[in-house]
């Protein structure tokens, strides 16, 4: 009886047991599930002699390098220079082809597209597409994928799959962390995931710049007189100044939700390039994401982006002024 009853991840299942020349990717800018279940399929596939090419369009990020397989993920400007071709390409963890890459046809590589994702749908991806966001990650599905598959779970596809999950449900915080995701976790500690080491590894392995740098974000820190908004600054100037880069202010607005009384917290971003770069976030019933769209940014309801051209204090300005009408409703 297999784990998962759906038509199309049935389908998934065989066409990957009856092909050879495979080829799995996700999309640009990957995070911890991204990778997690491109490497844990791949080397499970790799398991029954399948010749597996994983390419993404971004490297690697550096707290996903200690992963095992992780070094052989390519380019895909190398697959251009080769020009081979796949018995079916699988897109996993993304709902629209375009998110792979602006630059990348899919279609140029194989003429069978394959799709896994546990995000809600928003567009036809691939031609045999399994979505269902009642799983907490694609490494969950993932993880069903190759015990419906007869694949062993070797404890290197075990430490692979836990880092995505945990990443995924925010360090087993966030709502998706469901009864069925820590069934999944427990499988896979009893497998041979180190949860020690891979929460080590992922979130206790910073560079130094990074951290000096978020201390002097933090520092810029103000509130509005409600004390439910709450931002802070970051300058390309302070960014060089510390050795660090805009990617090492990821989850920095983060520390801002942490406060008790904030609704809404948001980083400003001058990277002296005309614009301003908004990172967003919202607890309770703000939607971030709404307010974004007015500006053509977008995300989700409680993380959002958006940029405006403006220079730091008018941005500032503005902005705030709008969201205490905002979450006034
Ligand atoms: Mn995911």
């Amino acid at each position: 009886m297999a784990r998962i009853i759906d038509e199309n991840y049935s389908k998934i299942a065989e066409k990957l047991k009856a092909l050879n020349h495979i080829l799995i990717t996700s999309h640009i800018n990957p995070d911890g599930d991204n990778i997690s279940s491109i490497t844990a399929l791949g080397m499970g596939l790799s398991s029954l002699g399948k010749s597996v090419t994983i390419a993404l369009v971004s490297p690697v990020p550096h707290i996903y390098k200690f992963l095992p397989y992780t070094e052989g993920i390519i380019d895909f400007k190398k697959l251009d220079e080769d020009r081979p071709n796949f018995d079916c390409a699988i897109v996993l963890d993304v709902g629209s082809l375009k998110r792979v890459g602006e630059t990348v046809d899919i279609r140029k590589y194989t003429k069978l597209v394959l799709n896994i994702d546990h995000h809600v749908k928003t567009e036809n991806c691939g031609d045999i597409s399994f979505v269902d966001s009642s799983y907490s990650s694609t490494a969950e599905i993932i993880y069903n994928l190759l015990v419906d598959m007869d694949i062993k779970i070797t404890a290197e596809i075990a430490e692979t799959l836990y880092a995505g999950i945990m990443t995924d449900t925010g360090g087993f915080q966030f709502q998706n962390t469901t009864a069925s995701a820590m069934k999944t976790i427990s499988e896979l500690i009893a497998a041979g995931a180190s949860p020690e080491k891979i929460s080590q590894k992922i979130y206790f392995s910073n560079r130094a710049a990074k951290i000096v740098l978020m201390g002097k974000v933090l520092s810029t820190l103000k509130f509005d007189p409600s004390g439910k908004i709450g931002w802070i600054v970051a300058t390309k100037d302070v960014i060089d100044e510390c050795g660090a880069n805009s990617d090492d202010l990821e989850n920095v607005v983060n520390n801002i939700t942490s406060i008790e009384t904030i609704e809404v917290a948001i980083l400003f971003r001058d990277l002296k390039d005309g614009k301003i770069k908004l990172s967003l976030r919202a607890r309770n019933n703000v939607d971030v994401q709404k307010f974004a769209l007015k500006y053509q940014g977008g995300g989700h309801k409680k993380a959002a982006g958006m940029v405006l051209e403006a220079t730091l204090e008018e941005a500032v300005n503005r902005v705030i002024f709008e969201f205490r009408d905002y979450i006034r409703g």
